[in-house]
């Protein structure tokens, strides 16, 4: 069953994140967590924080998660109206020293057409794609809460 390979307990996560670091040589990704949601939600929201310590610019585009049939990033802004409101971004740009925060209430990833939905205390591998960068894969422990 699909499942079982995607979704790993989160101790097991924790060994493997321990061993497989989730950085490359000038990124480095740190705080990430899904948003557990209902079995039967299509779309579910990430949050992380990446810091670029290389010397050029990258450019981070979305994300590429074995569940999801698709995933984009997204900020969140206040229209005219006073209403909160998710707008989707092609990139968020990340200079040389940059560390951008995806969090609640402001950007972050949104996991859409969601096939399998993990929940609360598994950790599922989601990999961020760039427009000039490898892959970058790390773990995403699904919580209710923010860490
Ligand atoms: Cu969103």
């Amino acid at each position: 069953m699909m499942f079982k390979a995607f979704f790993k307990p989160a101790a097991l996560a924790a060994l493997l994140a321990a061993a497989t670091s989730a950085a490359a040589a000038d990124l480095e990704i740190s705080g990430a967590w899904l948003r557990a949601v209902p079995p039967v939600s299509p779309t579910m929201a990430g949050y992380f924080e990446i810091r670029n310590r290389g010397d050029r610019v990258v450019k981070l585009e979305g994300a590429d998660v074995a569940f999801a049939g698709g995933a984009m990033l997204h900020d969140s802004r206040t229209g005219e109206d006073g209403q909160r409101r998710m707008v989707h971004l092609d990139s968020v740009r990340l200079d040389p020293g940059d560390r951008v925060r995806f969090a609640p209430g402001g950007k972050h990833l949104m996991l859409m057409k969601l096939s399998q939905v993990p929940r609360a205390g598994e950790s599922v591998e989601v990999c961020l794609t760039f427009a000039n960068h490898d892959d970058l894969c790390t773990d995403f422990p699904v919580r209710h809460n923010a860490p």
